[in-house]
């Protein structure tokens, strides 16, 4: 990979905007300079192989050292370390109170009511260990499933890591989910237990969790599931069922603070978690242990530069993958100090994030940009809530994922969070990825605001046209990786084919794995920019959803759709909004009445998906546009969407009349 070399940047800078990262923080970072960067790359680029088992071997505790580093027999089937064995909680928290650390605080919780409890590497080491201990009390052991669907808690991530201590697989569902949607995750992966809380505090408000597991029980497909486990958050009512529903203090309360840690190797899936593709069902993307652990810490390591008196907060769920590895995973893998943060940006106020910076001397904050678009749209109308009203001064690096920040959210956050003095690190990474991709180094990499900069060292990324051929620099094509790399994803739980064909497909002879985005790299620089999805998956505050997913969702409302299309356009605070189109099984109604069933779709398909995915326009027509062929026109529906003119040659619709009907928003 051919890296920038900094004594360019002043050439760059007559074109394009450039910040260099800050001199202090060049000269003590983890990767310092660019000349640190090229090295590491040269060191990849010459041995892929070595460079990661130096990683592997200098990161992560092993109890039985890795012989085997690659191992391509079975491509796309890759296999990492596969003779090693580990244990990812061992490594996140034994290890670290055996260098000293047990009285140093893991994790600083903050409850959406503002209370706050530290809880020190050996308080969550007896609290996994005692959640591990109960888990085996009700039968699960190494290869089973644990569904885990909580809010933001220190239960939420000792369970996860409970998990990981005994070889259990867990897959974690974001509370926002609905019971459909949660039904359909423990039924594909067969999970043999549920691990919830009695309700979430969000906002000042309790929303019910374990209600919803109780539904989706009872929607059928569910019979795995032998024991529900229910954490006490609020005192919320809940019904037990007798002989499944334990509480989970109670089940814990005699359980010993010790767990001899399952030693798996390095393959042994650490977890399953569910993103959304472009057609069909979610798919549970399937993650190691070893490969996945290393690429965790090595990311928390050099991208947001880790160091023993950071307080890092993600500020991500722990029900996406972000908040998997960079809150369960990374930064207790090196042993830091982070936050969990239960509530909302904008609970009691939108200065929440400014404050909880001030208040616990945060140094690396890490957010999505749908997060940073509604906070400055706040600050801008109130001045409490502007950081200027804060005192940020303790933090050093700031980050963002999820989709692409906008160059004008970049400078904002840049002035405004950063005070002109901490860099960005524009993350670029996926469910699939495990860890960042793309992204700068903060003590090294010059930043440019929208561009995610240059591949992770030992990340051979790389902008391919649609036969697999490189494109030159300047322009646009589809992006890919050309080599396997330690944390990524393995399969797709129970549908090989489908992780074969989503990922390497017959385009590039099998041999490059496919992102789903475009991208294009500077033609000067090299820096790389994220165009967007290439497929049928929308970006909506950050939130993968899959056209198709709510599609489905709108046509099983049976007795009021026929036929349904949706596309995204974009909006100026979530990035895309989701917009569908919509034929009733009955006369096309206006007004008052359009309204009204417009709501009832929009809470049908949160009731069959959850909240997030509720179409923000819903349009009624007679018909959808369609090709002769009948292919639904989703490229002029996107045009209508925006309410741009139609440039595209309609002249094959049976009706252009409809799109007058599909323009009117309700
Ligand atoms: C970590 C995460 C992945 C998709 C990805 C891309 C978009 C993520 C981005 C970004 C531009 C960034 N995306 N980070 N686009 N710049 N820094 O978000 O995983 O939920 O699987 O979404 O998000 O489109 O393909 P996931």
């Amino acid at each position: 990979m051919k890296a920038i070399k900094t004594e360019e940047t002043d050439d760059m800078s007559e074109d394009l905007k450039i910040y260099a990262p800050p001199a202090e923080l060049v000269a003590q970072a983890h990767v310092s300079g660019m000349a640190a960067y090229d090295a590491l790359c040269a060191e990849a680029e010459a041995d892929h192989e070595a460079f990661w088992a130096r990683q592997a071997r200098e990161l992560l505790s092993w109890k039985k050292p890795f012989t085997k580093v690659l191992n391509e027999a079975d491509a796309p089937f890759f296999k990492w370390f596969e003779d090693g064995l580990l244990n990812a909680s061992y490594n996140c928290l034994d290890r670290n109170i055996e260098r000293g650390l047990g009285d140093k605080t893991a994790l600083i919780f903050e409850a959406d009511g503002g209370e706050v409890t530290h809880t020190s590497y050996a308080q969550l080491l007896a609290k996994t260990c005692r959640m591990a201990n109960a888990l085996k009390a009700i039968g699960i052991g190494k290869g089973d499933r644990v569904i885990i669907y909580i809010s933001m808690s220190v239960e939420g991530v000792a369970a996860m890591q409970a998990c990981a201590r005994i070889g259990a697989t867990h897959s974690v569902v974001f509370g926002g989910f609905s019971a459909h949607s949660l039904r359909d995750r423990i039924e594909d992966t067969g999970a043999k237990a549920v691990i919830t809380a009695d309700c979430q505090v969000r906002g000042g408000k309790q929303l019910p969790l374990k209600a919803i597991v109780d539904e989706a029980l009872t929607l059928g497909g569910c019979d795995s599931v032998s024991k529900v486990l229910v954490v006490n958050r609020a005192g919320a009512k809940v019904s037990m069922t007798e002989g499944r529903d334990l509480w989970l203090a109670e089940l814990m309360k005699d359980q010993p603070e010790t767990c001899e840690p399952e030693w798996v190797e390095a393959e042994h899936p650490l977890f399953l978690l569910y993103t959304s593709g472009s057609t069909g069902k979610p798919k549970g993307v399937q993650h190691s242990t070893g490969g996945y652990l290393l690429h965790a810490a090595l990311t928390t390591k050099w991208t947001f530069d880790l160091k023993a008196d950071d307080i890092f907060w993600c500020t991500a769920d722990i029900g996406w993958v972000t908040g998997h590895t960079y809150i369960t995973y990374g930064p207790l893998a090196l042993g830091g100090t982070e936050i969990v943060f239960e509530g909302v940006p904008t609970y009691p106020d939108a200065g929440r994030f400014w404050k909880m910076i001030q208040d616990h001397k945060v140094t690396i904050f890490y957010t999505a940009p749908t997060a940073i678009r509604s906070l400055i749209k706040a600050a801008e109308a109130k001045d409490e809530v502007h950081p200027k009203s804060y005192d940020l001064s303790s933090l050093r690096i700031l980050g963002s994922v999820g989709e692409p920040i906008n160059p004008a959210a970049w400078e904002w956050y840049y002035q405004h969070v950063g005070g002109s003095r901490c860099p960005i690190v524009d993350t670029f990474w996926q469910t699939e990825t495990g860890g960042h991709m793309i992204t700068p180094l903060p003590g090294a990499t010059p930043m440019v605001p929208g561009s995610c900069t240059l591949p992770f060292p030992g990340i051979a990324a790389a902008i391919v046209d649609e036969t697999g051929k490189d494109v030159p620099n300047g322009q646009g094509g589809i992006l890919v990786v050309k080599k396997p790399w330690p944390s990524m994803i393995r399969t797709i739980w129970g549908d090989p084919e489908r992780y074969k064909k989503s990922y390497y497909p017959a385009d590039f002879q099998g041999k490059y794995y496919l992102a789903g985005d475009g991208a294009i790299r500077d033609a000067k620089t090299g820096y790389f920019t994220i165009t967007g999805r290439i497929d049928d998956v929308l970006n909506v505050s950050g939130h993968r959803m899959g056209t198709m997913e709510i599609e489905s969702a709108l046509v099983s409302c049976t007795e009021l759709v026929a036929e349904a299309a949706v596309v995204g356009r974009p909006d100026d605070t979530t990035g895309e909004a989701i917009c569908a189109f919509v034929v009733l099984k009955r006369p096309r109604p206006t007004g008052e009445e359009a309204k009204a069933i417009a709501k009832q779709l929009r809470d049908h398909v949160g009731k069959e998906i959850g909240p997030i995915a509720k179409p923000k326009d819903i349009r009624f027509g007679d018909n959808l546009p369609k090709t002769r062929s009948g292919k639904i026109m989703r490229r002029l529906l996107r045009q209508v969407a925006k309410g741009e003119a139609i440039t595209q040659d309609i002249s094959t619709l049976e009706n252009p009349a409809i799109l007058d009907q599909l323009s009117q928003v309700n």
